[in-house]
């Protein structure tokens, strides 16, 4: 399986998180990705490629315009504006506001953001670019008859809506790639999100579409973040009703129970028969995940990549969170070459 993998995520170096009421330094970091390829070259799991590069036509497909150009000038506008620290909203339109986008950087801030603990940095949105294109050039690969490509993207995506960032995610790669791949051809293609985190970018993008099935299994959200989406009774709306399935799963969940929630979504991906499958790959479902809350061991990871496998579908992996760093590159490559191994 080829992977592709760009240089310029390393210009996405937030210093400061939100976390607990502190500014500590990003969960999401740039050793990551560089542990993620360690392990790839390890394993010799196969080719390593730059991204080609494809501009903004495709992004602007799944998302404002408007938004992009907030995400492409922030940094600009708000240290123009004599801030001292990185880029955080403060005030947000609640219930019963007014959603109209403000003029200033602050206001823009709070009406972009679906959480508040990512802070925008100087080259955020470079790596951001970086990141889609990456994912973009990996579902060229799929497009062109490869069974599976892994798009090593950092930052992740699949918390960015439309016009939404946050949960370290400014631009959604998976759904850019997703709509790449309907652009060229695949008349169907199922989203299969397995981070801990319920992919609520990458549902609100395709929810009203049956061109596009997702499934996520995640966190319930009731508990876990992103608290405001990913519940069961979200199936999808007009036209998408019925594409969209949310398997929330308790706190504390092992691989008996999550593996039960991946048959069940792997079963109505195979009924919807798609062209290609595009997993939002996050492997913050590990035990030893710092801010998350499931209980998979690293041969779990194995053992759901050899399920995804043999299903048999051109698939695109697309990475998104993870966070227990030391061992994010075993449990990322285990569901690759479990993959490979069907
Ligand atoms: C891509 C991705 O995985 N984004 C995750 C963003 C999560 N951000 C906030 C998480 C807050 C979790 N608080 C948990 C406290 C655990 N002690
Ligand atoms: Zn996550």
């Amino acid at each position: 399986m080829i992977t592709v993998f760009s240089e310029d995520h390393r210009l996405r170096n937030a210093r400061t998180e939100l976390h607990g009421g502190e500014l500590v330094s990003p969960f999401e970091s740039a050793s990551r990705a560089e542990i993620v390829l360690e392990r790839v070259r390890a394993v010799a799991l196969g080719a390593i490629q730059a991204p080609s590069r494809h501009g903004l036509a495709p992004v602007l497909r799944v998302h404002d315009g408007q938004f992009v150009e907030f995400l492409s000038t922030a940094w600009s506008e708000w240290s123009a504006t004599g801030n001292k620290g990185e880029a955080i909203p403060d005030c947000w339109p609640a219930r019963r506001m007014f959603q109209r986008r403000p003029i200033s950087i602050a206001g823009k801030l709070g009406y972009y953001a679906m959480a508040g603990e990512t802070s925008i940095s100087a080259g955020t949105w470079e790596a951001a670019c970086a990141a889609a294109d990456v994912a973009i050039s990996a579902a060229e690969g799929v497009s062109q008859g490869a069974a599976a490509a892994f798009a090593l993207c950092r930052p992740p995506g699949h918390h960015a809506a439309r016009d939404l960032y946050g949960g370290y995610c400014f631009l959604n790669n998976a759904a850019v790639a997703t709509q790449f791949l309907r652009d060229g051809g695949a008349g169907r293609v199922a989203v299969l999100d397995v981070d801990f985190h319920h992919g609520n970018g990458t549902q609100d993008i395709f929810y009203d579409r049956p061109d596009v099935f997702f499934a996520s299994i995640h966190g319930d959200p009731a508990e876990a973040f992103p608290y405001f989406s990913g519940y069961a009774e979200e199936t999808g709306a007009a036209a998408g009703d019925g594409f969209n399935l949310n398997l929330p799963l308790p706190r504390g969940t092992g691989f008996t129970l999550w593996r039960a929630a991946l048959e069940a979504a792997l079963d109505r991906i195979r009924r919807f028969s798609p062209d290609a499958l595009v997993v939002s790959l996050g492997a913050d479902t590990f035990a030893g995940d710092p801010i998350s809350s499931f209980k998979l061991q690293s041969a779990d990871f194995s053992t759901y990549g050899r399920l995804i496998g043999a299903c048999r579908i051109p698939t695109l992996f697309v990475l998104e969170g993870g966070y227990a760093v030391a061992e994010l590159g075993i449990n990322v490559v285990n569901v690759l070459s479990g993959f490979e191994d069907r």
